[in-house]
């Protein structure tokens, strides 16, 4: 069994410790940073949202193919590749409030990603992705610059541990940096790292921990400032 801890999984071969790690200027990895309740508390909150008011969905790229991804967005709706009230490719209702709760987590992730006690002092994420992986989903690599802000993105994976690549803000090529994702990690993506490409290869199935109450699949969330009005 692969287990989600500080320590990393089995599978590592050793017990490689799984710390803090600032894998470029400005975007940090901390392990292992919800615990197993609040992963749970999250999953059943995003069981909601994919039902409604807006239901998750595959979103339709430009070009006209879908996306492997489903998404349903707190907040603002967000369509490749923009930010609007309602969710006109998706029922056209409006998107549930991005909750108080989830604002307090993103500021604390900004504390414990930058170990500054001020580093989340202002900050008022204003919408939320949240992507679900099925055992074929992957992510191209893309920049995120839809958002007219630019404050740090707070990432929160539960379930399957996904393969997760960090690129560079040149191109979508090489340089890029590897890194593991498992259920309660966290990442922030501030500062220089903002306006990097990234993107998920793949998952790897049947690695999440049951106890998430996600028996199948990976979760990611995304706290964004869109800097819209
Ligand atoms: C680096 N999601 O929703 S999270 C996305 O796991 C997205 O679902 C991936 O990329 C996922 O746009 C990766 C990590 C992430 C998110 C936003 C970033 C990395 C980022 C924005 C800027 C730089
Ligand atoms: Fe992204």
């Amino acid at each position: 069994m692969k287990v989600p801890n500080r320590l990393g999984g089995i599978m590592n071969g050793m017990l490689l410790p799984r710390e803090r790690s600032e894998i470029a200027p400005g975007a940090v990895h901390v392990p292992a940073w919800l615990g197993i309740e609040r992963q749970r508390a999250i999953v059943e909150e995003c069981r909601r949202w994919a039902v409604g008011p807006v239901p998750m969905r595959s979103a339709r790229l430009p070009g006209g193919r879908q996306m492997s991804v489903k998404t349903v967005c707190l907040g603002w709706h967000w369509q490749p590749y923009k930010y609007t009230r309602t969710a006109d490719d998706a029922g056209g209702g409006r998107v549930a409030q991005v909750p108080d709760w989830m604002i307090e987590l993103g500021r604390q992730a900004l504390v414990d990603g930058y170990l500054d006690p001020a580093a989340g002092d202002g900050y008022t994420p204003d919408t939320a992705l949240i992507n679900y992986y099925d055992d074929a989903a992957k992510m191209g690599m893309h920049q995120d610059k839809d958002e007219k802000a630019s404050d740090p993105v707070v990432s929160l994976s539960i379930g399957d541990t996904c393969l997760f690549r960090f690129g560079n803000t040149e191109n979508r090529n090489k340089p890029y940096t590897d890194v593991e994702l498992m259920s309660g990690d966290l990442f922030v993506f501030g500062g220089p790292s903002r306006f990097a490409y990234h993107g998920v290869p793949k998952t790897l199935p049947g690695t999440a921990d049951p106890q998430t109450g996600l028996s199948q699949g990976r979760i990611n969330i995304t706290m964004r400032v869109t800097g819209m009005e």
